[in-house]
């Protein structure tokens, strides 16, 4: 019979994801982690978020890990997940449409002036802004993998000139492609809104910096949703200081949640959200890992396994 143990950073989150698995498969055994002065359950599989770094000391005869996210940056800094062991992320589940209408509403209420009639509102003013040019709003997607794809299609769709930025080239119709640290500086210089949707690895680390920030148009708008990590905060407060970025909207913080007296809360040219850009869906996230286990099972090789060399 087939074994998983669940380990969902609290408990109560534990318990729901446990009996969420054990409802769709089962034939299955699903245990959630009790900690390690009970049993080893000799599980060949792990469903985890967030779990305790006892789970890999104790359970030693796991086969596959699965993360119920998309990034896996946090799981993969754990010392004692073993190196061989194989890490399966979420491929999408769910999370692309909710990342790309995130990305719209950023995009649209910068650049059709929502903001100015907020404020006007306030001020029981009427006034009506000019009909925009969409090519005076080109957009930079950092990333074009399960999340970043979907989301350079649609603002395409939009209308809205569209590059997308990765490791490796992309062909996308509408969507000009720039690769690797060759094409970054033409990349971010064609760019008026950077939505960054990139993993966080040792070569993405602190990639939203001065240099690069400061490359976009003038006017520039940052969309952060990716990883806290990503962006050196110090660098973006002094561009939007400076007058160089025009506005910011951040999912994401190097720390999270944001400490009550971080500058980013009580501007007005930055919006601030507790990261929930693109929310883990349950029945599409057990759907997806449950199809996966059957795979394996049945010797068939599964999608989504991370690669431990590149962090992604
Ligand atoms: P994928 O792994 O599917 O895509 C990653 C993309 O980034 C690929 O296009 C890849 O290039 C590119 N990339 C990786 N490293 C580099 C590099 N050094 N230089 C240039 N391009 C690079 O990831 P997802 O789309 O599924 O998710 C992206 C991230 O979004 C997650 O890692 C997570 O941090 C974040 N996220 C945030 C959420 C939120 O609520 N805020 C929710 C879900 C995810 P290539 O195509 O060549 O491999
Ligand atoms: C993810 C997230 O990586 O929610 O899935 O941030």
């Amino acid at each position: 019979m087939v074994k998983a143990v669940v380990a969902a950073q609290s408990a109560d989150n534990t318990q729901r994801w446990r009996e969420a698995f054990q409802r769709a498969w089962p034939e299955a055994q699903f245990h959630a982690w009790a900690g390690r002065g009970s049993p080893s359950l000799d599980a060949p599989y792990a469903i985890v978020w967030r779990p305790p770094a006892e789970l890999f000391l104790h359970e030693t005869a796991l086969k596959a890990v699965f993360n119920l996210g998309a990034g896996v940056d946090s799981l993969l800094q754990m010392p004692e997940l073993p190196p061989s062991l194989p890490v399966v992320r979420l491929e999408d589940a769910g999370m692309a449409a909710q990342m790309t209408e995130y990305v719209v509403y950023g995009l649209v209420r910068a650049s059709r002036g929502f903001d100015r009639y907020e404020a006007a509102q306030g001020n029981a003013r009427w006034r009506q802004l000019p009909a925009i040019c969409r090519d005076d709003w080109p957009v930079g997607v950092m990333g074009m993998g399960a999340m970043g794809a979907e989301v350079a299609r649609v603002v395409a769709r939009l209308g809205y000139p569209v590059a997308g930025w990765s490791r490796s080239a992309r062909r996308m119709a509408g969507v000009e492609n720039h690769v690797g640290q060759a094409g970054l500086a033409a990349f971010l210089s064609r760019t008026r809104v950077l939505v960054n949707l990139l993993p966080l690895t040792p070569d993405t680390e602190n990639i939203l910096n001065y240099r690069n920030l400061s490359r976009l148009l003038a006017g520039g708008y940052l969309i952060n949703v990716a990883r806290g990590q990503h962006l050196v905060e110090d660098d973006l407060l002094t561009l939007l200081d400076e007058g160089r970025i025009a506005g910011a909207m951040l999912d994401v913080f190097r720390s999270e949640p944001l400490p009550s007296d971080h500058p980013f809360w009580h501007r007005r040219d930055v919006i601030v959200t507790p990261h929930v850009a693109a929310i883990t869906l349950q029945s599409a996230a057990v759907a997806q890992v449950v199809g996966k286990i059957r795979d394996l099972e049945r010797g068939v090789a599964v999608s989504g396994v991370v690669d431990r060399d590149s962090g992604y």
